[in-house]
């Protein structure tokens, strides 16, 4: 017989709920929360890792004992791309919001309809956006094209950049751009890509004098030490993460973790 385990996040804590002959068994699984980066990155001891940029971008990271053994949004794992769009009630489907909708969590939540493209919908945002996501087909990103196919990321960037209509006009378009640099950092290539001038992060605001030096490093390091942590140890390999990340005098090994 197939079994059902949940895993749950919730305010009290990662737990994950197994059915076992009817009756549920309830699990309290151990996790640790670290700041990496630009990252609030969520980890539990049974292999998974949840990262979440504080804003847009949230990538979730299993370790491989799941492989084939999920389901949902994100795919089932099991190796083949092609299968990934597989709806609750398993069929394979092709439509994106037929795929979606049927993962919906509350039944009493309307179905999200098909809506008209971003670009047509705000047309005075689209040469603008196109400007900017060009970033991606360019030199800039030159040495990851050909393990990352740029075109996916980049019409996403332009539809998500278009559509980005309230709020910070640069918080989509930088998840964008940040969502293929992560891409391509997972497939070996690193990529300084931000300037003062494109969705620029600064770090000199946490240099306080004499103490670490806080940079950006486009693909920092994964477990640190810090006084949260003070083993460096993770329960998994995390991936390396973007944002500010301390150099500090030798002999300090515990950091003060800011970024
Ligand atoms: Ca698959």
């Amino acid at each position: 017989m197939e079994q059902a385990i949940q895993s749950h996040l919730t305010r009290r804590g990662f737990f994950s709920v197994e059915s076992v002959n009817t009756f549920l068994h309830r699990c309290h699984i151990p996790y640790k929360i670290h700041v990496v980066g630009i990252y609030l990155v969520i980890e539990a001891e049974n292999g998974i890792v949840l990262m979440w940029n504080k804003k847009t971008t949230l990538m979730l990271k299993l370790k491989s004992t799941f492989k084939g053994k999920v389901c949902g949004l994100c795919g089932n794992y099991d190796g083949n791309i092609k299968n990934d769009w597989t709806s609750r009630s398993n069929e394979p489907v092709v439509d994106a919001f037929e795929f979606g909708n049927s993962w919906k969590n509350l039944p009493t939540c309307e179905d999200a309809k098909p809506s008209k493209d971003s670009c047509d919908m705000y047309s005075h945002r689209h040469a603008w956006a196109r400007k900017r996501c060009n970033i991606i087909l360019s030199e800039v990103f030159k040495e990851c094209h050909a393990r990352v196919n740029a075109q996916e990321y980049y019409d996403a960037c332009e539809s998500d950049t278009c559509g980005c209509n309230t709020g910070g006009d640069c918080d989509c378009f930088c998840s964008a751009v940040a969502a293929y640099a992560a891409a391509c950092n997972r497939a070996g290539v690193c990529v300084r890509w931000r300037t003062p001038t494109v969705c620029p992060l600064f770090c000199d605001y946490y240099n306080p004098d004499g103490h670490c030096e806080w940079h950006y490093e486009p693909c920092g390091k994964s477990c640190m030490k810090t006084c949260k942590n003070p083993s460096g140890k993770c329960y998994n390999e995390i991936p390396t993460l973007e944002g500010c990340y301390p150099h500090c005098p030798g002999g300090k090994s515990i950091w003060m973790k800011r970024a």
